[in-house]
């Protein structure tokens, strides 16, 4: 590592540790003041830079979240033990009533009140959906790096539990591929892909707190329509109870992306290995089975141009998007070599490339707000999972070339939430966890290029 990429690799550590709460990472402590499912596990991977023990830590509170009926909630508060139970016990206080959003909200909107006070399997304060599965795939990095086997032997339940859920609550059609009930689920909130649905549900809330907007210019945030319907659909969940199979069946958003079936797919061939790795060959089967059949149903609904897009289950429509939701394929374990060929061609030189990773949206699409969010952006963690994808497809040189990029972005745009596709200039919330945590495992001997983030060319050209 050479100088500059150690300054680069102090700054990524030390963001971790000011966003460390103990036992779980804030994304930014900002915006972002709780845990975020998807969030956790990109971070472990970081941790295991700076401590093992911290790293399976993450994952083992994100995974204590979880719920009987498996899903493992997108976010869960932090909110200390004490105050949980008694706001749990006396919400309806008029006097708690009041006290509740500085209690427990700390500066996010929705706080635990929109989602019906409903608490992970730890007791925690928690929502109601989930987000893109990464679970298993960075349990699988622990281990393949550690070696520790009762701790991964611990999770195994767990994660098999909630690709259970997915495939079962989450698929009543048997489409092969859960059905996500909310933009947010997705992770990738304001993308276009997700207007066409959003625009069916008739936004019920007017008024919406935006301390999001606080600490980020209004213009790199969703709207407030965007806004409105997303805690409209929080909203209307938590009225019926929250019936995943009813809302995955008839609810009022109802789509599938081809990003979090592609990273499904994945987790359920990660976590087969695990399992096969710890002698457990029954759940080892059934994980292999269940990559299989995600990544057959992705396969079965790829175009002729080799992408896929994402569905509205409303009326059967495909999004006209190109969006990064496509590109997100590329971890998928199993692609045909013409959907590989076209991926890498996407991310790498076509309209979702950029010399600072992968767009989230098409160059050329006439939604593109390149400052806006999950509508042109680019992003640590999707650049990250393409280059995973690659290198695990065998396309070794382009996986590097795209890491190189998505570590140029940090390099030119600080350690933040996400960045302008032409310029690398950071955006969103800053000290941004994930960020930090795949960048630092990049510039070290486990990233992807070995730590080689310079091609011998451009150390020539430097000297
Ligand atoms: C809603 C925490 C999360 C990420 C998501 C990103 C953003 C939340 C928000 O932040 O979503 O879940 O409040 O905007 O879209 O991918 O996990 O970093």
């Amino acid at each position: 590592m050479d100088v500059l990429d150690g300054r680069l690799a102090a700054v990524c550590r030390a963001t971790l540790e000011r966003d460390d709460r103990g036992s779980y990472t804030v994304p930014a402590p900002l915006t972002y003041p709780h845990q975020w499912n998807w969030d956790s596990a990109f971070v472990a991977l970081g941790w295991l830079e700076i401590s093992p023990e911290r790293a399976w830590r993450e994952l083992e509170s994100l995974l204590a979240a979880q719920q009987p009926n498996g899903l493992v909630p997108h976010l869960i508060y932090a909110t200390p033990a004490p105050i949980v139970e008694l706001v749990a016990h006396l919400h309806d206080v008029p006097v708690v009533r009041r006290l509740v959003p500085a209690l427990v909200g700390r500066r996010y909107s929705p706080s635990p009140a929109w989602w019906g006070w409903r608490r992970g399997g730890d007791g925690r304060f928690c929502s109601a959906i989930t987000q893109p599965p990464v679970a298993a795939t960075a349990t699988w990095l622990l281990f393949e790096a550690t070696g520790d086997e009762p701790r991964a032997r611990a999770l195994l339940p767990a994660l098999a539990r909630c690709h259970r859920f997915l495939l079962d609550e989450r698929d009543p059609l048997g489409l092969g591929e859960p059905v996500l009930i909310h933009p947010w689920e997705s992770g990738r909130d304001n993308a276009p892909e997700w207007d066409a649905p959003l625009d069916r549900v008739r936004p019920e809330v007017t008024v919406v707190p935006r301390p999001d907007r606080d600490h980020v210019d209004a213009a790199e945030r969703p709207s407030d329509d965007h806004y409105r319907r997303f805690l409209t659909l929080v909203r209307r969940g938590t009225r019926s109870g929250w019936r995943q199979r009813e809302l995955a069946a008839r609810g009022p958003f109802r789509v599938l992306d081809p990003g979090f079936s592609a990273i499904l797919a994945r987790a359920c061939a990660d976590l087969s290995r695990l399992a096969d790795a710890l002698g457990e060959r029954r759940l080892a089967e059934v994980e292999a089975a269940r990559a299989e059949r995600v990544a057959a149903a992705l396969a079965a609904r790829t175009g002729g141009d080799g992408l896929a897009r994402a569905i509205d289950l409303a009326d059967d429509s495909e999004s006209d998007a190109l969006s990064c939701g496509s590109a997100l394929a590329l971890v998928a374990p199993s692609l045909s070599a013409a959907s590989l060929d076209a991926l890498e061609q996407v991310v790498l030189q076509g309209p979702l490339a950029s010399p600072f990773g992968v767009r989230s949206l098409d160059r050329g699409d006439r939604r593109l707000r390149p400052r806006c969010y999950w509508r042109g952006p680019v992003w640590v963690n999707v650049g990250w999972l393409c280059a995973l994808g690659l290198a695990t497809h065998g396309r070794r040189r382009s996986s590097a070339l795209l890491i190189r990029r998505v570590v140029e972005c940090v390099r030119a745009g600080g350690v933040r939430e996400y960045y302008a596709p032409g310029s690398g200039r950071g955006l969103g919330a800053h000290d941004f966890a994930w960020t930090a945590a795949l960048c630092l495992r990049e510039l070290g001997p486990r990233g992807l290029c070995g730590g080689q983030l310079t091609t011998a060319a451009e150390q020539e050209a430097a000297a």
